[in-house]
């Protein structure tokens, strides 16, 4: 018997920063570690995301309970791993999945195998006298990501006359995490003022950026641009965008067409689209577009790759959804040069890494991602500096949920001290 071996694993039902249920796990080893894990939730989902099981028990929670997905997890997975070490991850991992037996992990719920999955890492490294960070990304662990901070909020995140979903600052000129952090913070700050002095709302979205009604998509660009500056930075050089559109969200016929139904600004094809983006990526300093074009749209989004994929990171989320089965194919036609990267998308540890190095050993990014829905757990600050794949997106600089993961990364730096690396390729 080892003392990181597994003595108990028990899930507790637990409120998301939407107020919607999801699923925490508490694992305790034989040495006394005593860890939990939560797991985070989408609302701009892709179809082909591991399944994040529900009661459908419409007399709880609207039918969004987990009591299944917490039984599941007390009555199956947890008698199958009392005892096994909790350094065996990826066996662990591949356990989980054969139990459950199914391509998305349908029968167990990846909320679920997820919540095990995280728990029994955090479990490992802390058992083990490390940080998260090094036990799952070795000594070579150093580099902290950028923070995309998504200030401006549309699509599904808010209510608001903005089709795309995110605009997010991107403080890539900046000499560390820490600067970097307080460059986009200071935007943030600076744009509130700014969306008040035009009569605009300043109440935010579910990623804690500005959800405002604005006169275009295109003004989002503009007013960030104009935040920027006056918080006394250079766009472009200390601070450019990022535009997450999520266009799966308005795509009407999975056929290439989309309506930008919030803003009116009416009906469009992929090609109307991209030249689209072209205009705006000439005129303004985008650095990367996620999602520029639905999940469905893979000749599109090839056609979006070829235009500006020499100019800019471009992006699958919904299209890719962390599945290696995707991203190879994407990796095959040219589909874009990045993937989004989200543990709950796939469902566990070991398959995220598996996502991530595939990524970066065919010369792509992989951008790390939080969802819209989350809770104060800071896996993915960890799971990005152990990844070291240079960038990552954790909402805006309000609501305590995405801080969570910006303040542990500062923790992270100031762990590393000097041997901290920060830059953006
Ligand atoms: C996205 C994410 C996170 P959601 O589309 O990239 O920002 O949103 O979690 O709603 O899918
Ligand atoms: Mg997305």
């Amino acid at each position: 018997m080892s003392q990181s071996d597994i003595r108990s694993v028990r899930a507790l039902e637990v409120l998301d920063s939407r107020g919607n249920p999801t699923v925490r796990v508490f694992v305790t080893l034989q040495d006394g570690t005593k860890v939990s894990a939560s797991v985070p939730s989408g609302a701009s989902t892709g179809e082909y995301e591991a399944v994040e099981l529900r009661d459908g028990d419409p007399n709880r929670y609207g039918g969004k309970g987990v009591r299944k997905a917490c039984a599941n997890v007390n009555e199956i997975i947890a008698p199958e791993l009392i005892g096994i070490d909790a350094t065996e991850q990826a066996m662990i991992d591949r356990l989980m999945i054969e139990l459950d037996g199914t391509e998305n992990k349908a029968r167990l719920g990846a909320n679920a195998i997820l919540g095990v999955s995280m728990a029994v890492a955090r479990a490992a490294a802390q058992s083990h006298g490390v940080e998260l960070y090094r036990y799952l990304g070795g000594a070579e662990a150093r580099r902290l990501p950028v923070p995309c901070m998504n200030i401006l909020n549309g699509g599904e995140h808010a209510d608001n006359s903005v089709d795309f979903q995110e605009f997010m600052a991107v403080p890539l000129g900046a000499p560390s995490f820490s600067e970097g952090l307080r460059y986009v913070a200071e935007t943030f700050h600076t744009l509130k003022k700014i969306l008040e002095s035009k009569g605009y709302a300043t109440s935010v979205g579910d990623e804690g950026g500005f959800a405002p009604n604005l006169g275009s998509n295109e003004e989002a660009i503009e007013l960030i641009l104009e935040a920027v500056e006056k918080a006394g930075y250079v766009p472009g050089e200390d601070i450019a965008i990022a535009i997450d559109s999520a266009a799966t969200s308005f795509s009407t016929d999975k056929k290439g067409h989309y309506n930008l139904k919030w803003s009116g600004g009416g009906e469009m094809t992929s090609d109307d689209l991209i030249a689209l983006a072209e205009k705006w990526v000439a005129k303004y300093p985008i650095v990367l577009w996620e999602d520029p074009l639905a999940e469905e749209d893979w000749e599109g989004f090839a056609k979006f790759t070829k235009a500006l994929g020499d100019k800019i990171e471009v992006v699958g989320d919904d299209i890719f959804v962390t599945n290696t089965k995707f991203i190879r194919r994407g990796i095959e036609e040219h589909t874009a040069n990045a993937s989004l990267i989200k543990l709950n998308q796939i469902g566990s540890v070991t398959e995220t890494v598996d996502a991530v190095t595939l990524c970066l050993e065919h010369g792509w990014r992989a951008f790390l991602s939080h969802r819209s829905g989350e809770t104060a757990d800071t896996f993915l600050a960890d799971f990005a500096v152990a990844m070291g794949s240079g960038h990552l997106k954790s909402g805006s600089a309000s609501r305590s949920e995405r801080l969570a993961k910006y303040n542990r990364l500062l923790e992270i730096e100031d762990d590393l001290q000097s041997n901290a690396k920060y830059y953006w390729k």
